[in-house]
């Protein structure tokens, strides 16, 4: 589905396009835009040519279409004509259009701005590349040619901001740089760990219906900061899911009206069409269902799969479904539900701010943040997690990333038991720390035999620092032949 582009995307955009690439079925229903092009022919006289362009997904393939539904069209101009390009978002999703060598830059629209317009004048012949600035957009197709013919003319701009002489960027004003402040209608997009769905006990197979909405919201990630999550059901991580292998599972996914971004949902636990990716890719407003049979029991993550993915799962889109063997799992006294991300923000960690995502962090793997449960304080402050001593607590432990492993471990306690990798199929015994993949999952029970806080961390230890902190409280009586925090002899409680 990429041979017509082959000759125009360099190696690396092919590789972005058949990692990310959205699948042909999405392909929206574009509407061919009213407004006429009324560039005309040839004329080296100073010409005024306006292009109207729409967002749309063509063969799989994120694209600018012409009124003639011609995808990534070249767009053609003589020196000194002045173009205005009409742009609006045909599937609702957030886009731009800029051409970078010239210091041409439209504005943000999406399905509720309506069209967006850019002017400028041309003044030097060549072909430069005009693209959607959001990230991942111009990997996955956006991207055509602007073709200018003629001879520079004597007033051409200065190469950079020139602003003063009959240049480009005499029409172009570029948009403010918003105002920073820690937004305050954030709210808390914390998954609370307790929200363990019931055990599925004995039972045969059946059908399980679930509906799960992608919804973009302004959360708190930290005293005094905000960010942008994008996330499934408002919370970080969505809503985990249980079921039994030999399930049938009906999962609708619904995009929120009020979304810019189109998401997705690649189930690790689903065989088949890219986990789900390949036929859930829902516009804003829309959404899509697929069925899928539970193949093989264990932990699995899920996560949003639409360009870029890296960005939809650090912004927050990720979960995990449990799928329970025949005659479902060993009962224990607590079960708990855990993830850990890794999160990208413009400005450094701590900045009392309302933090932007940052992609060239995200694609040079340094975080600004590490988390469980989407912020900072999630399983310290926000939620508690509690247990008396001779309980036995199963945590469902996984990582969404996008990019960092978990070295995972409980400060003061050993794992009686690790399903490695999430597999229920294998069960280690007496393990200090256990190392769960990006995209990956575990389950650890400890017997908790002695009272006090016990800590979940990433034994990567520096990232405590960024975030990465939980607990564990137990209440109950101290055996001090297991523990004794005193000095010798006499007993001194603590
Ligand atoms: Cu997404």
């Amino acid at each position: 589905m990429f041979h017509s582009f082959k000759n125009k995307m360099s190696p690396l955009a092919i590789a972005a396009a058949l990692c990310f690439a959205i699948p042909a079925a999405m392909a929206a229903s574009h509407v061919a835009p009213k407004t006429k092009s009324s560039a005309s022919a040839a004329a080296p006289a100073a010409a005024a040519r306006n292009y109207v362009l729409e967002t749309g997904i063509v063969d799989g393939k994120m694209v600018f279409i012409d009124e003639k539904g011609r995808p990534n069209p070249v767009l053609r101009a003589n020196v000194g004509d002045t173009v205005e390009l009409k742009v609006k978002s045909g599937e609702g999703a957030e886009h731009d259009i800029a051409i970078p060598d010239l210091k041409v830059q439209s504005k943000k629209f999406d399905g509720t701005t309506g069209p967006t317009s850019v002017r400028f004048k041309v003044t030097q012949p060549g072909k430069f590349a005009y693209y959607c600035t959001i990230a991942g957009h111009r990997q996955i197709g956006m991207e055509g040619v602007f073709e200018v013919t003629g001879t520079a003319s004597a007033s051409a701009p200065k190469p950079a901001n020139g602003n003063g002489n009959g240049g480009v960027a005499d029409l172009y004003t570029p948009s403010a740089a918003p105002a920073a402040a820690a937004d305050p209608q954030a709210v808390s997009i914390s998954q609370n760990p307790a929200a363990v769905p019931a055990p599925i006990g004995n039972r045969a197979p059946q059908l399980l219906k679930y509906r799960m909405e992608t919804v973009e919201l302004a959360g708190k990630l930290d005293d005094g900061t905000t960010f942008t999550y994008w996330t499934f059901d408002k919370k970080v991580p969505g809503p985990m899911l249980r079921a039994r292998v030999g399930d049938t599972i009906e999962l609708t996914l619904a995009n929120a009206r009020s979304s810019k971004q189109i998401h997705s949902i690649d189930l690790h636990s689903v065989t088949g069409g890219h986990g789900g990716g390949e036929h859930t890719q829902v516009g804003p407003g829309q959404e899509k269902t697929i069925t899928f049979k539970l193949l093989n029991a264990g932990l699995y993550v899920y996560h949003c799969a639409t360009p870029l993915v890296p960005q939809h799962i650090s912004a927050g889109m990720y979960g995990m479904i449990l799928v329970e063997p025949e005659g479902g799992m060993p009962k224990v006294d607590k079960e708990y539900y855990v993830m850990q991300g890794d999160l990208y923000t413009k400005h450094a960690h701590g900045t009392k701010t309302h933090q932007e995502f940052d992609t060239a962090k995200m694609s040079n793997e340094m975080p600004d943040y590490y988390v469980f449960n989407g912020a900072v304080g999630s399983l310290t402050k926000e939620h508690k997690m509690t247990a008396k001593v001779g309980e036995t607590v199963r945590l469902f432990f996984g990582v969404g990333g996008p990019n960092k492993i978990s070295s995972f471990h409980v400060i003061g306690e050993i794992f009686d038991k690790v399903y490695s990798e999430g597999s229920l199929t294998a069960i280690k015994k007496d393990v200090q720390t256990t190392l769960v993949p990006a995209g990956g999952a575990t389950i650890v029970e400890m017997k908790m035999d002695y009272p006090g806080q016990y800590l979940l961390v990433d034994h990567a230890l520096s990232r405590a620092g960024k975030g990465l902190v939980g607990a564990i409280s137990v209440s109950g009586d101290a055996d001090k032949s297991i523990y004794n925090g005193g000095a010798k002899g006499a007993g001194s409680t603590h």
